[in-house]
C-alpha cells in the first residue's frame, strides 16, 4: 500500500514538472513557441549564422560545422539569411545558393535545431542600392500607400515563395523565426535610424508580418531586434510594432563587446530590459546577434560574452544567442577549430546553461516538448 502511495505520489509529481506530448501544439510554429518558452532559466540555445554552410577553411562540405569541429557538437539554432531573394538571384548576397539553404534548413530542423532567418533586402525604390545604402529613404516609400509599395510585394512575395516551400516529405511547414528591419536604431541601413521616423519602421514592420501571414498564409514567429542603442525600456520600444505582432524580444549586440572599450555590465543591463519586457509580455527574450570580428580575444566566451549574461542573472533568462558567421580569415565571429580562442569557446558551451544541440535535444525529450 504505501508502495502504491508513493507511486501514485510520484506520478501527480512528474505530471506537475513535465507535460505530455499531446498537450503541445500541432501548429509547428506555435510549438516551437512552446519549446523556447520552456528554456527560460533552463538553458540558452548557442546558435551560429551560416554554420553548415561554410566555415573559415572550407564551403559546402557535408556535415562540417565549425561549431561542431571545434566542440564536438552542432549549434542548437542555425541562423540564415535573405537578402537577394527578393530580386528573384539564386544565391545570396554572401553567395550562399538559396536551393543549398533549402537543404540546410531541412537538415538543421530535422537534427533538433531551430531555425532563424535575417534579412538584408536591397531597396524596392532601387533595386542596385543593397541593406547599407544610408542617402536614399525608402521606407516612406514602400509601406503602404508609398509609390514602390507594389514592388516591394513584389519582394515579399519572393520571400513568402521561398518560406512556404521550406516543408518536410510530408508537406509539414518547418517552423522558423524570421527577424526583419534588425538594427533600426543605427543609421547604416536603409530602414534605419537615419532615414526613416520610428512611425515608419513599425507601419514596415507590421504590414511585412501582417501582409505574410494573413495574406500569405504562413505561420512563424517573428522578432524584434533592435541595435543596442537603448537604456531603459522606453527606449528599446522606440521601433517596436505591438504584442499582437511579435514573438521574440531581442537585441543584436557588438559594440557593447568591442575590445578595448568594452562595457559588459551595460550590454547585461539591456538584455535585462528585453528579458523584463518579455517577461511583462509572455515573449521570448533572446540575444538575436553577437560576436568579435576575427575573435581577437582568446576569452572573449568565458570573460566577455558569458559575463553579458552572468549565472544567476536575470539577463540568464534569454532562450538564445547567435554568433554572427564565420566567412573566411579576415571576417568570423566566433571560433573555428585550431584558434587560438577553441579551448576558451569549449569551456563556454560546458557551462551548464549554455546547450549546444544534444542539450536541447535531451531538454525537449526529457520535458516531453517534442
Ligand atoms: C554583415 C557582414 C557582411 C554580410 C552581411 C549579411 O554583418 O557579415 O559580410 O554580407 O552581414 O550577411
Amino acid at each position: 500500500m504505501k508502495l502504491f502511495f508513493l507511486f501514485l505520489l510520484g506520478n501527480v509529481l512528474l505530471s506537475c514538472v513535465t507535460r505530455p506530448s499531446e498537450n503541445l501544439s500541432h501548429n509547428p510554429a506555435d510549438k516551437l513557441f512552446e519549446q523556447l518558452n520552456a528554456i527560460k532559466n533552463n538553458g540558452i540555445l548557442f546558435g551560429h549564422q551560416d554554420d553548415l554552410a561554410y566555415g573559415v577553411h572550407w564551403k559546402y562540405k557535408e556535415g562540417r560545422s565549425d561549431t561542431y569541429e571545434t566542440a564536438g557538437d552542432y549549434p542548437a539554432l542555425f541562423g540564415w539569411e535573405l537578402g537577394g531573394l527578393e530580386l528573384g538571384h539564386s544565391v545570396n548576397l554572401d553567395s550562399v545558393p538559396f536551393e543549398k539553404m533549402h537543404e540546410f534548413v531541412l537538415k538543421g530542423y530535422q537534427m533538433g535545431a531551430v531555425i532563424t532567418f535575417s534579412w538584408h533586402p536591397y531597396s524596392a525604390v532601387d533595386t542596385t542600392k543593397s541593406a547599407w545604402d544610408n542617402d536614399h529613404k525608402v521606407v516612406k516609400h514602400i509601406i503602404p500607400g508609398g509609390s514602390h509599395h507594389e514592388v516591394f510585394k513584389d519582394h515579399l512575395d519572393k520571400v513568402a515563395a521561398f518560406f512556404s516551400s521550406l516543408r518536410t516529405e510530408e508537406g509539414q511547414q518547418i517552423p522558423f523565426i524570421f527577424r526583419p528591419w534588425h538594427e533600426m536604431d543605427g543609421g547604416w541601413f536603409w530602414w534605419g535610424s537615419s532615414l526613416c521616423t520610428p512611425d515608419e519602421v513599425k507601419k514596415l514592420f507590421r504590414f511585412t508580418i501582417e501582409y505574410l501571414r494573413n495574406d500569405k498564409g504562413l505561420n512563424f514567429l517573428s522578432a524584434y531586434s533592435p541595435d543596442n542603442h537603448f537604456n531603459s525600456e522606453e527606449e528599446y520600444l522606440t521601433w517596436y510594432p505591438g504584442d499582437d505582432i511579435v514573438d521574440i524580444v531581442g537585441m543584436d549586440n557588438y559594440g557593447d563587446f568591442r575590445v578595448g572599450s568594452e562595457n559588459l555590465e551595460a550590454a547585461r543591463q539591456k538584455l535585462e530590459i528585453v528579458v523584463g519586457y518579455a517577461e511583462k509580455t509572455d515573449k521570448i527574450a533572446a540575444f538575436t546577434e553577437t560576436g568579435l570580428d576575427r575573435m581577437t580575444d582568446n576569452k572573449w566566451f568565458t570573460q566577455k560574452l558569458g559575463e553579458a549574461f552572468p549565472k544567476g542573472s536575470e539577463a540568464e533568462k534569454i532562450a538564445y544567442v547567435m554568433l554572427w558567421r564565420n566567412a573566411d580569415t579576415t571576417h568570423f565571429f566566433s571560433t573555428y577549430p585550431g584558434h587560438s580562442s577553441a579551448a576558451d569557446f569549449k569551456k563556454f558551451v560546458r557551462r551548464e546553461k549554455v546547450w549546444l544541440l544534444e542539450d536541447w535535444n535531451r531538454f525537449k525529450k526529457e520535458n516531453k516538448l517534442e
